[in-house]
């Protein structure tokens, strides 16, 4: 399988040289993609320096911050028109070990549509998270799986890997998400669409270096779509089912 790893980037100086030169340890030949948003710091030269050195790197750049889901949709498709057969999602940040990646492939090899690498299944942790880090993921995941019904511990994950197969029959240029509710977007329309998830463990580390790209509009956006997605496919289709 060719797969391309893509690193969403907005003001990740301080960690993009580690994140790419671990990746090219953890799984040598794999090609990369960093989908940077116009960071005022210089990530994207700086990512292009880095490419001029270790090969298989590229860099997509956009001119305005436009959130994580508009990121990853624009990487997506960059990845699909080149005929890749497998994309990753990868934070800048080293909260993702690279050092997991070859786990996530072998689990898309054994034949999952969607791999993710999740922090709530056995073996999986979060070592270094504040306690109320931790309660937002907690309860944003028991949230999302209580709405949509979804058969996932870790629907919020970012690391994880897609069957291209599965994302291009999804039409992910129609998603709805901006930010980080991409995430539980794309769960969610891979069960609907009768894909396989698979969950394998890892262990998620608080980054050390930059800032928190979190915000209150995104948590709001997760809740506001989630509920509208619930509301739509679950109470108003139940309504509609004709009586027995
Ligand atoms: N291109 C692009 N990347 C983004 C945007 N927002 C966040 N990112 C990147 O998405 C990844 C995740 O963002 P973080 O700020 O680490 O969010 P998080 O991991 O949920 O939160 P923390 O635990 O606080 O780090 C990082 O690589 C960011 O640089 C955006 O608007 N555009
Ligand atoms: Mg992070």
């Amino acid at each position: 399988m060719r797969p391309l790893v893509v690193v969403p980037t907005y003001n990740e100086m301080a960690n993009i040289e580690q994140v790419l030169r671990r990746v090219r340890v953890a799984v040598p030949e794999v090609e990369v993609l960093v989908v940077d948003d116009g960071s005022p710091d210089g990530t994207a030269e700086g990512a292009e320096v880095l490419a001029a050195e270790l090969g298989g790197i590229n860099v997509l750049r956009r001119t305005e911050k436009a959130g994580l889901g508009a990121a990853y949709r624009a990487g997506f498709a960059w990845g699909l028109d080149r005929g890749f057969d497998v994309l990753v999602e990868m934070d800048a940040d080293l909260s993702h070990d690279p050092a997991a990646l070859p786990s996530l492939l072998a689990a898309l090899e054994g034949g999952a549509d969607l791999v993710i690498g999740s922090r709530y299944v056995p073996g999986g942790s979060i070592p270094s998270w504040p306690w109320h880090r931790r309660a937002l993921s907690r309860y944003g995941n028991v949230y999302a799986r209580f709405a949509l019904g979804l058969g996932v511990s870790d629907a919020t994950a970012g690391y994880r890997a897609y069957r291209a197969s599965m994302l291009e029959k999804l039409d992910i240029s129609h998603f709805r998400s901006t930010g980080y509710t991409f995430q539980i977007e794309s769960t969610y329309r891979v069960l609907g669409a009768g894909g396989t998830v698979v969950e394998v463990p890892i262990s998620f580390s608080d980054r050390v270096h930059g800032t928190s790209k979190m915000s209150p509009t995104i948590i709001f956006e997760a809740l506001a779509l989630v509920t509208s997605w619930a509301v739509r496919d679950r109470l108003l289709a139940r309504r509609r089912r004709p009586r027995p």
